[in-house]
């Protein structure tokens, strides 16, 4: 016996389309979730989605032996700028194996140490201009967070400063690149005539993916010219070997990764330490404990690597806004290729084998089952070690699953750390508009919408 998975009833042809506000996809799906519970389906323009949000779903769907990573739509257009690099490359591709291969080693221990100083460079940028500010100014948090995150990669990844902490305007190339995810999605969702009928928007997204390439291909070059001892990861991509196959990248390989590593590494990271700003001021426990944890482990003197590893409570702060706020909310996962028969979920649901399942973190990370009757709060000390460890296995998954997971998370967390215990050991905090109501900004990835603070210098810092 199966159960019949739910589905809204929908239209002809466009099916589910109305289902998902535009504006707001994450808080309609969680709507249809709490509607239509663990899994559901929406089909828009003939292709089904299943939506999976509970802790045992996800957990079946992140089995590498019967599912593999799924290119949704979105991703399939994100393709027009970076084509095979890292993220959107298909489950098999030639070019991700050699890719991975060649990039694990630059993202494990050693190759994040060496990255440390950049990171610490740009992160008292944001330490200096927070200091310099009038105790009454607002911040805009996500603004500043993401000057740092986009700094840090494009430092530690290319040797690029984009010195965004000292201009108002950011640099062409991000607004490129934000117009040109934006667009991604907008065209997921437009039609062959649509696009036809309206080049517009096509022209404009084909110019900033142009002005990307263009100025990744000037930072390859430029190193060529002047090579540097560097071992950051432009110098492993150019000159580094796939370990199997003594194969190199290509400069279109190259290309197309830098560009990924700029996008999936800045965002993401901005509103992992946004998030963490407004839980840490929602529950001033919590905000205490993180900064006495600074204070002792820390001091008053530089933040260091060594550092890193022993502030398990700014970890525990740092993954219960995962958690809560996953920045990028979903991963997509399809029958591995080959499937000819429907797939069983969940000992009870049938899905087609060409099916997307899309893992819901907003909801599968707050599945009552595992995290029980305070799900739905903001308490850090569940994320302690001890109790990390007990959490089943697929309880807790921000960064993605398996092989197809977040290479970069390394990399991120250094420096959420970093960034927090530095702003942590040097400010006090607090909300601009103390009535602050969360609001969510989406575009590829989640952020607080229009969240400001103010801060002041703690005493005996100077
Ligand atoms: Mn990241 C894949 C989340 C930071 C580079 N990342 C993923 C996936 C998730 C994810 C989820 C899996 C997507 C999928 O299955 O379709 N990433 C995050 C989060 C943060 C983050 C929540 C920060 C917090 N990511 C970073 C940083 C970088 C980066 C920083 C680069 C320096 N991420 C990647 C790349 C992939 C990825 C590259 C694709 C990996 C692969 O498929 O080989």
């Amino acid at each position: 016996m199966t159960t019949t998975i739910p589905q809204p009833p929908g239209y002809p042809l466009v099916g589910n389309i109305a289902d998902v506000d535009p504006k707001d996809g994450i808080g309609s799906i969680n709507r249809l979730a709490e509607r239509y519970g663990e899994i559901f389906k929406l089909s828009i323009f003939g292709s089904d989605r299943y939506f999976l949000s509970s802790e045992r779903l996800v957990n079946e769907a992140c089995d590498e032996t019967r599912f593999v990573k799924g290119i949704n739509a979105n991703l399939e257009q994100v393709r027009n700028g970076v084509g095979d690099g890292l993220f959107t490359a298909y489950h098999g591709e030639h070019n991700w194996a050699v890719a991975h291969r060649t990039l694990v080693p630059a993202f494990g221990p050693i190759g994040i140490n060496n990255m440390y100083d950049e990171m610490y460079d740009i992160a008292t940028q944001l330490v200096s201009k927070w200091a310099r500010s009038d105790p009454d100014q607002s911040i805009h948090v996500t603004d500043d967070f993401t000057r740092l995150t986009l700094d840090s990669i494009a430092l530690c990844a290319m040797d690029k400063r984009f010195n965004s902490f000292y201009h108002d305007e950011m640099h062409p190339f991000v607004d490129a690149m934000s117009e040109f995810l934006v667009e991604s999605g907008a065209r997921s969702k437009k039609t062959r005539l649509e696009m036809m009928l309206n080049r517009g928007p096509t022209q404009r997204y084909e110019a900033n993916i142009a002005l990307m390439r263009s100025v990744a291909q000037e930072v390859i070059d430029r190193r060529r010219k002047t090579p540097s001892e560097k071992k950051d990861l432009l110098n492993v991509m150019l000159f580094g070997k796939d370990p199997k196959t003594g194969e190199r990248l290509s400069d279109d390989t190259i290309m197309n990764n830098m560009i990924t590593f700029l996008i999936a590494g800045h965002e993401t990271t901005s509103g992992l330490l946004s998030f963490t700003t407004y839980f840490l001021l929602k529950n001033p426990g919590a905000l205490q404990r993180a900064q006495q944890q600074v204070d002792n482990v820390v001091g008053k003197g530089p933040v260091k690597f060594e550092h890193m590893s022993k502030l398990p409570y700014i970890e525990a702060v740092l993954k219960e806004s995962l958690r809560l706020m996953p920045t990028a909310p979903a991963f997509a996962v399809q029958p591995k290729p080959g499937t000819t028969e429907p797939v069983l979920l969940g000992g009870e649901y049938l899905v087609s084998p060409n099916a997307i399942l899309l893992c819901w973190l907003p909801k599968s990370q707050r599945d009552p089952a595992v995290y029980g009757e305070d799900a739905e709060e903001y308490r850090p000390e569940r994320m302690l070690p001890d109790s990390f460890a007990k959490l089943p296995s697929a309880a807790w998954k921000p960064f993605g699953n398996g092989a197809r997971g977040c290479i970069g998370r390394p990399f991120a967390w250094q420096e959420a750390i970093l960034a927090l215990a530095l702003v942590l050991q040097n400010f006090n905090l607090r909300m601009a508009d103390p009535s602050y109501q969360l609001k969510i900004k989406q575009t590829l990835t989640i952020k607080p919408d229009n969240f400001h603070i103010k801060v002041s210098l703690r005493p005996g810092i100077d």
